[in-house]
């Protein structure tokens, strides 16, 4: 394939503007304030990138709003920025998705000519241009009239002009990730063999390109909203060639970041050592994040002495109070660091090598994991028939997506000791 002129765009999908974040209510001011802003401060960096990457337009793929009834704070950032664009000459297409179906509450905002929303009726196309003037492709969409749109929209979506170049936004879950709502559900294969050159998705958070060739792609969403959404995110920056090779480089939008490590008690003799440990680890993790404001959940792990004080809940919150204290000293520089929580998944300090010598229970367990381990073979055989009936139930056959029948042997070694500690607790042998 080739096409006609060489062009670039910038493809993002759910913003999320004015996203609430809830129970952080002990969190300094600062910090508070960066995440309240977080979405907005996303979207003006995608402004300011496409502007310096001198995109000829961008795609926005749903959820641009956090809510169907918009804020109209969100909606004034929005046509702001958008304004931004259309000054640069850069055009914006975008649909809505099931956060901002357009059957929601707006205030009527006049947005810049150059900025085509495509309507919920049925899909339709548009020509985008080159800023030059030249016309790089056509791009298609389809807004949500409603919040859960169940019906297949992608299967109605058809290219219909002559343009070199093909660009469908959908809002959608492709090939039925259980972690998200099944909207607009459809298939990885119906996608590719529609016609389309980019398959510009919104609506699943985590960025994924599916396919290549044609190019199907979440970008996922510009901003961590939760703690579960960990990790850099941003948009794609697509340059498509004369010669029709597509190029994607991921750029990192966001204004505060979700992480989390694991730190292990191995070794570590008192609270005191612990707090400085944490404090390295925090700032070891928060370096690799060039220079963002980082939120961490910290997992203390391992066993050793400490354990017993740890399982104290009252220790552990000072732990962290003291650790946000020590931080907090920081907060004036715009990359802090803020530890909201400290999670504990320590285990007592036992002795391993005289429990296996033990004629006990737990003596025998070890024995026996020894010998699974040391024989693949019967390891195999030993778990299949173990996990044969969580792997037969319908629905918890789909947890771990079919591992069942390739169990790993990190399970037994978690499994043992999960259960030669309960075992020892509960019975007194083994303690150091
Ligand atoms: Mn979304």
């Amino acid at each position: 394939m080739s096409v006609t002129v060489p062009f670039r765009f910038l493809h993002a999908a759910d913003l999320h503007l004015d996203s609430p974040f809830r129970g952080l209510s002990k969190a300094p001011a600062a910090v508070r304030s960066a995440l309240e802003q977080s979405t907005f401060s996303a979207l003006k960096a995608l402004t300011e990138l496409a502007i310096r990457e001198e995109v000829d337009f961008v795609v926005v793929a749903g959820d641009l709003y956090d809510e169907a009834d918009s804020s109209l704070r969100a909606q004034l950032a929005l046509a702001r920025e958008w304004s931004k664009l259309h000054e640069h000459g850069i055009a914006v297409f975008a649909i809505h998705g099931n956060h901002d179906h357009m059957g929601g509450q707006r205030a009527k905002l006049k947005l810049p000519e150059s900025v085509h929303i495509f309507g919920p009726e049925a899909m339709s196309g548009q020509p985008a241009y080159r800023r030059s003037g030249e016309l790089a492709a056509y791009i298609y969409g389809q807004s949500y009239g409603r919040r859960a749109v169940t019906d297949n929209i992608a299967a109605s979506y058809r290219p219909s002009a002559e343009a070199p170049f093909h660009i469908a936004l959908l809002h959608a879950n492709v090939g039925g990730d259980p972690s998200h709502d099944a909207y607009a559900p459809c298939t990885l294969r119906e996608l590719t063999a529609g016609g389309f050159h980019y398959w510009a998705l919104g609506h699943i958070h985590t960025r994924a390109i599916l396919h290549q060739y044609p190019h199907v792609v979440y970008p996922g969403n510009v901003q961590g909203r939760h703690p579960r959404e960990t990790g850099s995110r941003g948009c794609y920056i697509v340059d498509v060639s004369r010669s029709g090779d597509v190029q994607l480089d991921f750029r990192p939008l966001d204004a505060v970041r979700w992480i989390e490590g694991a730190i292990s008690i191995n070794g570590i003799p008192d609270e005191g050592e612990l707090l400085d440990k944490l404090l390295e680890v925090s700032y070891e993790l928060a370096s690799r994040e060039d220079g963002r404001p980082v939120m961490i959940r910290l997992k203390l792990t391992g066993e050793g002495m400490l354990h017993s004080k740890l399982a104290d809940g009252a220790i552990l919150a000072d732990m962290l109070e003291s650790l946000q204290a020590e931080h907090a000293t920081e907060e004036e520089t715009s990359a802090w660091i803020f530890v909201y929580e400290l999670e504990q998944h320590t285990r007592e300090q036992l002795d391993w090598r005289a429990l296996e010598e033990e004629e006990s229970f737990a003596g025998e367990m070890l024995r026996l994991a020894g010998r699974l381990q040391r024989d693949e073979a019967a390891w195999q055989s030993f778990a299949r028939e173990a996990l044969s009936s969580i792997a037969a139930h319908p629905k918890l056959g789909h947890l771990q997506r079919g591992k069942w029948n390739d169990p790993s042997k990190e399970w037994l070694e978690q499994a043992i000791r999960l259960a030669v500690g309960h075992i020892v607790r509960h019975s007194g042998a083994g303690r150091e």
